[in-house]
């Protein structure tokens, strides 16, 4: 077997280029014409072919190495070669067999070279018609990119569109400068050389080398003498960013061809994936490893958030619903508008998630809390002096906790077909505050008393209201309670706090008539409504959980048991 260097081959006007990506490496078996590496100046991305079928022995170039023309790329064991010469190393430019990118670069280049006046025109008022220049071998060449629309003042050598055939990503530039009348193609448009690309107007600024004042309208091929640096302007690169006509970038991904083909097939949105080669490049891997996240859920197109309800004004589409009713409010009265706070729209966003996917029913019950009223009055008294002041909220807490022990799917999470059970109770509480609902946590209720947990619920309402929470603050609840006892109402529903699996709404305790067998007494009951997931936990053991929680608030001694 014959070993074969292969070279860069000529590349045109280009000193020295980067190789900004190794299509290969050893022990891969390479055809001939298959890309091997990927080169780049400023203008300019390039995949350097091979010359020889085989297999690659060695790489002679690394990530970053400058090449040029004559560089040896790597080493390959020619497949089916002759015997003849074992030891001989023969030395072949790439472009022994030229392929498509080189020949076109090197052709225009040299066109560029042997007809430096070929553009007539660039100063002219009139209508001017811009053609795509001479690209080389190309045929049928996709446009990929529009870069540029209607209305905008567009520069001599501004990129117009970005053609790709599979092989190379070309920038057609615009041989004149002035306003774009009309645009002829749209990506998806095959074109050709010679085919009409644009139409501007108000020319007299362009700046062409060779500049003939030509009545209008005059037909100019945005000819490679337009632009000073044919090769770089026909070839200009998908590396290059374009630039947009007030001067601001226009975000075009860094990718090779062969990558944004990669990604065309598989309906990847380029312009969101993050490359990891270098300076930023997109490399065939960050296409399949954005694709596996999309496909396994960990991550979204922006196309896909967009279809998913939002937090408001979502138009439900992801649903399959119809569209959330537009009303200009103003025809039926004076209005006012104002942007919802930050807070709002993420506890928004959680809610309705949580409300559309959790099957959640809600149970309501009553607690007779006489005693444990009378209870907590009197700790209160005695604890005048301590400045911790015990609510009904606190009770609750510690209640809950010894209910979720003896029930503990409640104190449990879904993941996927499995279960969680969390051998700790760690409660979140339903905090109103200026800026919208917050639940900070306390950890560990189940090994703090009522004062304690009263103390620390006092200090974290505090923070909530002053917007100074930390996000380990609320993070890690099992269970949320969420009380309006202070305010008042009878029963609600509230919205489970995901991944949790259960909520405890209570609102304010009245004094009732309630039968003991014998007679109507007064007694203080404490309105009930847990919202439990119908996935996780049933409606006997919901029934159960409430039954044995208004058992300890009526008897708080049952806590100790
Ligand atoms: N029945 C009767 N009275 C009650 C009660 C109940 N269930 N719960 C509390 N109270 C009383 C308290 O004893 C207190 O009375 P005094 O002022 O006479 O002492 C008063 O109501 C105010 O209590 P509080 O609200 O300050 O204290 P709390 O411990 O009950 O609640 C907190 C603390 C932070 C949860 C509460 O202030 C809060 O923000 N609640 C709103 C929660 C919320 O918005 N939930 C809805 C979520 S869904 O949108």
């Amino acid at each position: 077997m014959a070993l074969v260097e292969v070279q860069v081959p000529d590349i045109g006007d280009f000193d020295e280029v980067n190789v900004i990506e190794l299509m290969v490496k050893v022990g891969d078996t390479v055809k001939a014409e298959q890309s091997l590496i990927t080169v780049e100046s400023d203008k300019a991305s390039m995949e350097i072919p091979s010359s020889t079928a085989g297999v690659v022995k060695e790489m002679r170039v690394a990530l970053g190495d400058k090449v040029k023309q004559g560089s040896v790329v790597l080493v390959v064991e020619a497949a089916g070669a002759a015997a003849a010469a074992p030891a001989a190393l023969s030395t072949v430019p790439s472009t022994a067999s030229p392929s498509p990118v080189i020949a076109s670069e090197a052709r225009q280049s040299n066109a560029a070279a042997a007809a430096p006046a070929v553009a007539p025109v660039a100063a002219a008022s009139g209508p001017v018609q811009v053609f795509v220049p001479d690209i080389g071998d190309f045929k049928d060449v996709v446009v990929i990119e529009v870069m540029v629309k209607p209305g905008y003042t567009i520069k001599v050598e501004q990129s117009l569109i970005t053609v790709e055939s599979d092989k190379a990503s070309m920038e057609i530039p615009s041989s004149h400068a002035g306003v774009l009348q009309e645009l002829k193609v749209k990506v998806g448009d095959k074109v050709n050389i010679g085919d009409l690309l644009a139409v501007l107007v108000g020319t007299a600024s362009a700046a062409a080398p060779v500049a003939a004042a030509v009545a209008a309208p005059v037909a100019v091929a945005s000819a490679p003498a337009a632009a000073p640096t044919p090769v770089a302007a026909a070839v200009a690169a998908v590396a290059a960013p374009a630039h947009a006509p007030g001067g601001t970038t226009v975000g075009l991904p860094h990718a090779s061809p062969s990558v944004r083909k990669f990604a065309r097939e598989l309906g990847v949105p380029l312009e969101e994936v993050k490359g990891s080669g270098l300076k930023g490049r997109i490399t065939a891997d960050d296409i399949q490893a954005f694709t596996k996240a999309v496909m396994s859920g960990a991550a979204q197109t922006k196309a896909q958030a967009a279809k998913a309800p939002a937090a408001s004004g979502g138009d439900g589409a992801g649903l399959g619903l119809i569209p959330w009713p537009k009303v200009d409010f103003a025809k039926f009265g004076p209005i006012e508008r104002k942007e919802m706070g930050r807070i709002k729209k993420i506890s928004g966003a959680n809610l309705l998630r949580n409300a559309i996917m959790i099957p959640a029913v809600t149970n309501h019950d009553d607690a007779d809390i006489t005693d444990l009223e009378a209870f907590r009055v009197s700790t209160n008294k005695e604890n005048e002096k301590s400045g911790v002041k015990v609510t009904m909220l606190a009770f609750l807490i510690k209640a809950c906790v010894a209910a979720l022990k003896k029930y503990p799917e409640f104190n449990s999470s879904l993941d996927g077909d499995a279960l969680v059970y969390k051998n700790y109770w760690h409660i979140g509480f339903a905090a109103d505050t200026p800026n919208g609902l917050m639940v900070p946590v306390i950890r560990d209720c189940d090994k703090k008393g009522v004062l304690q947990i009263s103390q620390e619920m006092g200090e974290l309402a505090k923070k909530a209201r002053e917007g100074k929470l930390s996000p380990a603050e609320m993070s890690g609840a099992t269970f949320t309670i969420s009380s309006l006892g202070g305010i008042g109402g009878k029963y609600f529903t509230p919205i489970i706090n995901a991944p949790e699996v259960a909520i405890l709404g209570v609102c304010k305790s009245t004094m009732e008539p309630v039968w003991d067998g014998k007679q109507f007494v007064p007694r203080l009951m404490l309105p009930l409504s847990l919202t439990w997931d119908h996935r996780v936990i049933d409606g006997a053991a919901a029934a159960r959980f409430n039954a044995f929680l208004g058992q300890i608030l009526s008897d708080f001694r049952r806590v100790l048991l």
